[in-house]
């Protein structure tokens, strides 16, 4: 009987222990199943008894101290945060996060200065601080742009095609036709207006908006005639007249070769409009830039790398330098890759120039014209190399926040 009796003694005893253990058990175990990953936490402790704390958490581990302020860091599970707490040694107790830097702005568009201007210029003009204003297009004279890159979202609103003399003809707002089988026009497209969209990189005016004038093909050569008859497309723009504000205001061509007047009287005709044209100023270790960067309506720009050193094949007497080594942008299928060349320096001038335009208008002043441009751009260029003007930089590194100033205040 004895024996029975104890058995079923034992057996309600196991029944309530068994009732304890699952009303104990059931809560952590479901809150472990939902949150037992193991986090970092720094706890801040009164004493500095470190021993204290790991002989309560045998999960704990110690993974560094910071014995000035009385800190630990500890690795453990994340439910065992809400327990370390109601500790009277711990003072406080967080999550050791794991803190970015801002990669999204690379090395060649704060090489310039760029974001300094976004910083100065927001707070009062909004948007035209980034090179946003409703009359301000920058068209993008090269093999296309994929305009459905995500960086590049919204920024091209229109298209012109001109490729084998003209026989392949496109205006409008149908973008699919200017999009870019090759890759070089879409890299030259990010470093005037990726989107500043926390993904991806950044470039010099990043709410600008472009018109893709696609005159070179899928292996990037073309015809002058194509050129020139982007230009002056470029320069009517949607309305197909020149002279009004839907016009292109910056021409950037990222693209060179030997002197053509045809070439030439395009450059004429949209300078004669106001239009600002920049061009690289080609690969060739010439003594002198391509054409069209070796016209005097026309920027030229050189590159440099990342120390401002001046490669041997950027083509000599340029009128400024820029960024044009080893630098990344956007690349057509949601890609991005590094180019190099003076056709990725020569964007970075573009975009500059976009933002003093923008900036202007915003402000209540009329643009700036060509030569007014030209003036701001190569005055306020750093200068690199020998003093003064030299052969190697130009006038020297284009520098985005002091153009913009100098174009704000001294005109
Ligand atoms: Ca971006
Ligand atoms: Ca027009
Ligand atoms: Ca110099």
């Amino acid at each position: 009987m004895e024996s029975t009796s104890v058995v079923k003694k034992l057996a309600l005893a196991t029944i309530f222990v068994g009732i304890i253990l699952v009303a104990i058990v059931v809560p952590m175990s479901l809150e472990g199943w939902f949150n037992n990953e193991t986090v970092r936490f720094s706890i801040g402790l009164n004493g500095g008894d470190v021993n204290k704390l790991l002989s309560v958490c045998r999960a704990c581990k110690v993974v560094g101290e910071i014995p000035e302020i009385n800190v630990v860091v500890v690795e453990a599970p994340r439910s065992m945060a809400t327990y370390l707490m109601k500790q009277p040694y711990v003072r406080f107790i967080e999550e050791d996060r794991e803190v970015r830097i801002n990669q999204e702005v690379k090395w060649d568009i704060s090489m310039i200065y760029a974001p300094d201007v976004w910083n100065a210029y927001s707070g009062t003009y909004g948007n035209a601080a980034y090179g946003y204003y409703s009359t301000v297009q920058v068209a993008v004279v090269d093999t296309g742009i994929d305009y459905s890159h995500p960086d590049l979202q919204g920024a091209v609103k229109y298209c012109i095609v001109s490729l084998n003399n003209g026989a392949t003809f496109y205006r409008g707002t149908y973008l699919y036709n200017c999009r870019d089988p090759n890759g070089h026009g879409t890299h030259a497209a990010g470093t005037i207006a990726a989107r500043l969209n926390g993904a991806g990189m950044a470039g010099v005016a990043p709410k600008v908006q472009l018109y893709a004038v696609r005159v070179l093909s899928a292996s990037g050569s073309g015809y002058i005639s194509d050129i020139a008859r982007g230009i002056i497309e470029a320069t009517k723009g949607p309305d197909g007249t020149p002279g009004i504000s839907d016009d292109a205001d910056v021409i950037s061509m990222s693209l060179g070769g030997s002197h053509s007047t045809t070439l030439y009287n395009a450059v004429r005709y949209a300078y004669s409009y106001g239009v600002v044209l920049v061009a690289a100023a080609g690969n060739e270790g010439a003594s002198y830039p391509s054409c069209p960067a070796c016209y005097s309506q026309v920027i030229a720009v050189g590159a440099v790398d990342s120390n401002g050193n001046v490669p041997s094949w950027s083509n000599r007497n340029p009128d400024v330098v820029a960024p044009g080594v080893n630098i990344y942008s956007t690349l057509p299928g949601g890609k991005y890759g590094y180019m190099s060349g003076t056709s990725m320096a020569c964007p970075h001038v573009s975009g500059v120039v976009a933002l003093i335009q923008a900036l202007r208008l915003a402000a209540g002043k009329s643009k700036l014209t060509p030569s007014q441009v030209y003036d701001v751009i190569t005055g306020t260029a750093i200068d690199l190399g020998y003093s003064g003007y030299d052969s190697l930089y130009g006038y020297g590194l284009v520098d985005a926040y002091d153009a913009v100033y100098y174009a704000l205040n001294y005109y």
